[in-house]
């Protein structure tokens, strides 16, 4: 892939580097995107599956969609995008992984450093009183009582219409506002407050680029889309820049 000199240089000359990534960068690794044909959603809109009372009106159908999601992907493996963006954290002076994804795939890669916007569907809440769930049976179906006071247990997940963890957004918001260069990746830019990053950053004078295959809704607010696969694109970013570095 050809990148421009002005990425190159802009990310050779950085200091603060921060990206945000969504379901795309997982989709290599065979997980499901949300909005692609295919995706997720297709068979079900989020508002049926991922919010609150969808889940109070019937626990039983929205915790096996999560269990149907978690088996999916603990037979997954990362794949090159996610080693790259865990190679980045050595590259950079200050590097930061902001994510939407809620599969555990980046840690899984070796990044250490993850602000988890929407939550880890490996990890699990009571809803009345808040203790965590670790070890979950993904055979089971039923949805789960807690141990301590009966209450449902739920997927530590944002839900549509739910608050994103305040630190983590208060840090992703910063960062994005403080960043030499912004990546956005794999993100439909569809979901907010998360979207809303790449744009802050743009307008505090980060150098931004897109890597998607397709344009999307932030695509003309960005410096530059580097149309493709970001396993790929990833990949070869990474070994263009030690070559770079060297
Ligand atoms: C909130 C966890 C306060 C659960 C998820 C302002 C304006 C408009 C709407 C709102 C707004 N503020 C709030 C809203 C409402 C809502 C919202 O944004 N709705 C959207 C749909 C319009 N936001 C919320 O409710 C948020 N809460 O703001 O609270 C509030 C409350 C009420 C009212 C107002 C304010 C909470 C949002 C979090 C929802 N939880 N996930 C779960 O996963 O089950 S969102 C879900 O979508 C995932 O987290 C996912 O990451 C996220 C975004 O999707 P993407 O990751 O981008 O995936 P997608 O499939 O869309 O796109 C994939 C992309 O990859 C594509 O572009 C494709 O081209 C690309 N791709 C494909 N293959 C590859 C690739 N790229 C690279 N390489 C490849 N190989
Ligand atoms: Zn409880």
């Amino acid at each position: 892939m050809n990148f421009s000199s002005e990425l190159i240089s802009r990310l050779r000359d950085a200091k603060v580097v921060s990206v945000l990534t969504g379901a795309g960068v997982s989709a290599e690794s065979g997980v499901p995107t949300f909005r692609d044909p295919g995706g997720i959603w297709e068979k079900f809109r989020p508002e049926q599956l991922a919010n609150f009372e969808a889940f109070m009106s019937d626990p039983d159908f929205v915790w096996s969609w999560y269990q149907h999601r978690r088996e999916i992907m603990r037979d997954v493996k990362p794949n090159p995008g996610h080693f790259a963006l865990a190679e980045m954290e050595s590259i950079f002076p200050e590097f930061n992984l902001i994510t939407q994804n809620i599969d555990n795939l980046h840690f899984r890669a070796g990044s250490k450093r993850v602000t988890e916007l929407h939550g880890n569907i490996e990890r699990n809440y009571c809803i009345k009183c808040r203790i965590f769930v670790d070890e979950v049976d993904v055979k089971e179906k039923k949805v789960l009582k807690c141990a301590e006071c009966g209450g449902l247990i739920r997927p530590d997940v944002v839900w549509f219409g739910e608050m994103l963890p305040r630190k983590a957004l208060v840090f992703a918001e910063d960062r994005a506002a403080n960043s030499d260069v912004f990546l956005s990746i794999g993100t439909s830019a569809e979901v907010y407050p998360a979207a809303m990053l790449p744009v802050i950053a743009k307008r505090s004078g980060a150098y931004t680029a897109e890597i998607n295959p397709h344009p999307t809704s932030i695509t003309p607010e960005l410096d530059e889309l580097l149309m493709g696969k970001s396993g790929e694109v990833l990949a070869e970013l990474v070994s263009r820049l030690k070559g770079a570095l060297k």
